[in-house]
């Protein structure tokens, strides 16, 4: 799966992005990839088509006939195009790629993909929001999907996780209540892929579990910079088995070697209309051009014996195993390299499943995970028409595949024996079963012990549904605080029922954080609580670093983009030393002009531009470089929409540099000095302070200033 053509190897080796060239790559590889080069064009039963531009028709101007089998099955055809899209899930983007394990795994499991140091392994991601539909912008406050599958060499492995560790609820059977509350409302169908409308915060403000997977939402988690930028989760326990049948408690991790950022609310709003596709472009871009996606796998493991050693259930979905008291363990690395050639056939039609799994791994009790395992293949079932969705390319596992199943829509394979049973002599009993091996053989599931009532309740330990939601709360900076305390603001401000923000602030909020319930209440203009509804569990630890985002922050500035804002008469010495240094840490540079017209720099060259400014706003970069000129320098302090660029920058706490010429301009926009405002006379004069500002991501000591700024 990971083979490149020879036009893809060579795009893939660019070191250093350049924009023409890459364009100039590009049409090579499209004249390159089509699959019907030197063909016919022909109707579905491979009949060659003469005209392709005309119906039949009686005569010139009569009408048209019913015999025209060639428009018939074009139309016909044409009008089944779409398939239903994911009741969830439905806006998504994927890529190809690979995994290699760092070692022999073995103590841990038998699975062969982790069995060998360098084993490498095919996968395909595809990374979703979950409540918009097909055409929803991808940048709306949400989590996103993180859906994994291996093609291992003993049958495919789904690791169907999420960019958040928890979820919002506890039982399967919650779901459709869940989704039908976050999805748009059933009377207008309003609002398209928010959560800031009254079922939502209805249906959570009554559902005390959801108070921690609520908060990750109302988070920065949930505005995701981009998909390289996020860590992915299991979320439930799942259980590895090694060959001695030994098995332990592990939570999934992709930590993710970009480190993990977001976007300000502001900005998500914005480029929410200005480039809905912000995050699927941002990953087809950057693989077109060869600088990769990585993420490396770990495991928090707990043993057997230590399953109830926590103060939670290892079971329940809304809690985290704290990584102070469990490590992640690295185990392999996985590079995603290789975009997709058709989204429907891929993208679309790729067919996850929790339920897929190879021996060396299973399931846990969590009874949200129990009825994942159900859910999946049937909805498959009717979203890609049939029981044989396995047969799909995206979703056929690279292994061989041989039973007795046969027939049903969309059948491809044309079997050859005369025996679809088994036992059976007439193929020699072919195929058969393979005994459970310690490596190599037939899937066998972990003997759990099982005795118990036929209930229907929770288990107590699932009980405390706050304390982890604090311990959230208390990870936080003060910067990531507020954006909590401004998104349950914003989002409970378009509740109409004042009695559902109340029930928020009241049963949920105080039982979290006081203060944050507090702050909120006051907001909204509600008394504030004056103690939590439950008492108090203080959770262990108190605080988490790792959940901080914070702390994640790249610390360099590979792949961050940042616009170089020309007008006639720009320093372009500047621009080229200021290029060559981004180039050299692998950072991206955009020429954003007046229009999309070039301009001429100071020494009188063409320099050809990539965007006009409206084209390509500030929110479409990470921080912004205004090179001197005078010229330049004098065009752009009379233009409101450079004045605009500078200060939306600004406001989205992004780092700006000013040099020589453009330092007035910088001046005439009397905002607060800060470390991420940079001027001077050169590039090297800024060049540090700059990729410094840059490598923490925002300049968030700004925020207080940067109010004053209008949106
Ligand atoms: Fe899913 N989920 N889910 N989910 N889920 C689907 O399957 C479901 C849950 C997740 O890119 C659906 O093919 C139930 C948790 C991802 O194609 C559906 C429950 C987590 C994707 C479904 C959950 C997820 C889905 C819709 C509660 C994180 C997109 C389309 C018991 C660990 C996969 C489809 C892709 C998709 C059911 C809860 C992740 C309906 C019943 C928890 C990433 O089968």
């Amino acid at each position: 799966m990971t083979d490149k053509t020879p036009q893809q190897s060579e795009l893939a080796g660019t070191d250093t992005v350049d924009r023409a060239n890459h364009n100039a790559k590009l049409d090579q590889l499209e004249a390159f990839r089509s699959d019907a080069t030197g063909e016919a064009l022909r109707t579905n039963q491979g009949v060659k088509i003469a005209d392709n531009q005309n119906t039949l028709k009686a005569g010139g101007r009569g009408p048209s006939l019913l015999e025209d089998f060639i428009m018939r099955e074009k139309i016909t055809h044409f009008d089944h195009e779409r398939i239903p899209e994911r009741i969830v899930h439905a806006r998504g983007a994927a890529a190809h790629g690979v995994f290699v394990s760092y070692a022999d795994h073995s103590w841990l499991t038998k699975a062969s993909f982790l069995a060998a140091e360098g084993k490498e392994t095919p996968v395909f991601v595809r990374f979703s929001t979950v409540q918009g539909s097909r055409g929803s912008a991808d940048t709306v406050r949400d989590v996103r999907g993180f859906a994994t599958k291996f093609y291992t060499d003993e049958g495919n492995f789904d690791l169907v996780g999420n960019n958040m560790p928890v979820f919002f609820i506890q039982d399967a059977i919650k779901f459709p209540d869940f989704v039908h509350a976050v999805k748009p409302e059933p009377h207008n169908e309003i609002p398209q892929a928010q959560s800031a409308h009254d079922t939502f915060w209805d249906f959570v403000s009554l559902t005390p579990e959801s108070a921690h997977m609520v908060l990750w939402t109302m988070s920065d988690r949930a505005l995701p910079r981009s998909y390289r930028a996020m860590e992915g989760f299991g979320v439930h326990t799942f259980r590895l088995i090694n060959a001695e049948g030994v098995s332990r408690f592990v939570k999934f991790h992709w930590k993710p070697v970009a480190g993990a950022f977001s976007l300000v609310w502001d900005e998500t709003l914005k480029i929410a209309g200005k480039d809905p596709d912000f995050n699927r472009r941002d990953m087809w871009e950057s693989i077109e051009m060869g600088d990769y996606f990585e993420w490396e796998l770990g495991v928090q493991v707990v043993e057997e014996a230590d399953e109830h050693k926590f103060d939670f259930d290892l079971l329940d979905p809304t809690k985290i195993i704290p990584e102070e008291l469990v490590p992640v363990q690295k185990l392999g690395k996985m590079t995603l390299n290789r975009n997709p050639d058709n989204f429907f056939a891929e993208t679309e039609q790729a067919a996850f499943h929790i339920g897929h799994i190879v021996p060396g791994i299973d399931f846990t009790n969590d009874p949200l995970l129990q009825g994942r395992l159900f859910s999946y293949t049937d909805t498959q079932l009717l979203r890609l028409g049939g029981p044989n969705f396995h047969e799909i390319p995206i979703n056929r596992p690279l292994c061989p595949f041989h039973n007795n199943q046969r027939d049903a829509f969309h059948r491809q394979t044309i079997h050859k024996g005369r025996a679809n049973y088994e036992p059976n002599s007439i193929d020699n009993g072919w195929p058969k079963e393979t005994p459970p091996a310690a490596q190599g053989g037939g899937f066998e599931s972990y003997p759990e012990r099982v005795e118990g009532h036929k209930i229907r309740n929770r288990s107590e330990s699932f009980g405390d549904h706050f304390s982890q939601a604090t311990l959230f709360w208390n990870s936080m900076s003060g910067p990531e605080k507020e954006h909590i305390i401004g998104a349950y603001t914003f989002e409970l401000g378009k509740v109409e029922r004042v009695f559902i923000r109340e029930r928020q602030v009241n049963e949920i909020l105080a039982n979290i954080d006081l203060e944050l319930a507090r702050r909120v209440a006051e907001n909204l203009g509600l008394p504030a609580p004056a103690a939590p509804t439950v008492a108090a569990k203080v959770p262990t630890p108190q605080s988490s670093p790792a959940l901080s985002l914070m702390n994640h922050a790249p610390g360099n500035i590979k792949s961050r983009k940042i616009a170089i804002l020309v007008a006639n008469g720009v320093d372009g010495a500047a621009i080229d030393a200021f290029k060559a240094k981004l180039a050299e840490q692998g950072a991206l540079a955009k020429i954003i002009g007046p229009s999309p017209a070039p301009v001429k720099t100071a020494d009188g060259k063409m320099l050809p531009v990539d965007a006009a400014m409206d084209g390509m706003p500030s929110v479409m970069f990470d921080a912004v470089f205004v090179p001197g000129g005078a010229d330049a320098a004098a065009a752009m302090a009379k233009s409101g929409e450079a004045k605009h660029y500078l200060l939306e920058a600004y406001k989205h706490l992004k780092p700006i540099v000013v040099l020589g010429a453009a330092r007035p301009l910088l001046a005439s926009l009397n905002l607060t000095a800060d470390s991420g405002l940079l001027e001077g006379d050169d590039v090297d004069a800024v060049f540090g302070n700059f990729a410094q500002a840059l490598g923490q991501h925002r300049v968030w000591a700004r925020e207080a200033a940067a109010e004053a700024i209008p949106a």
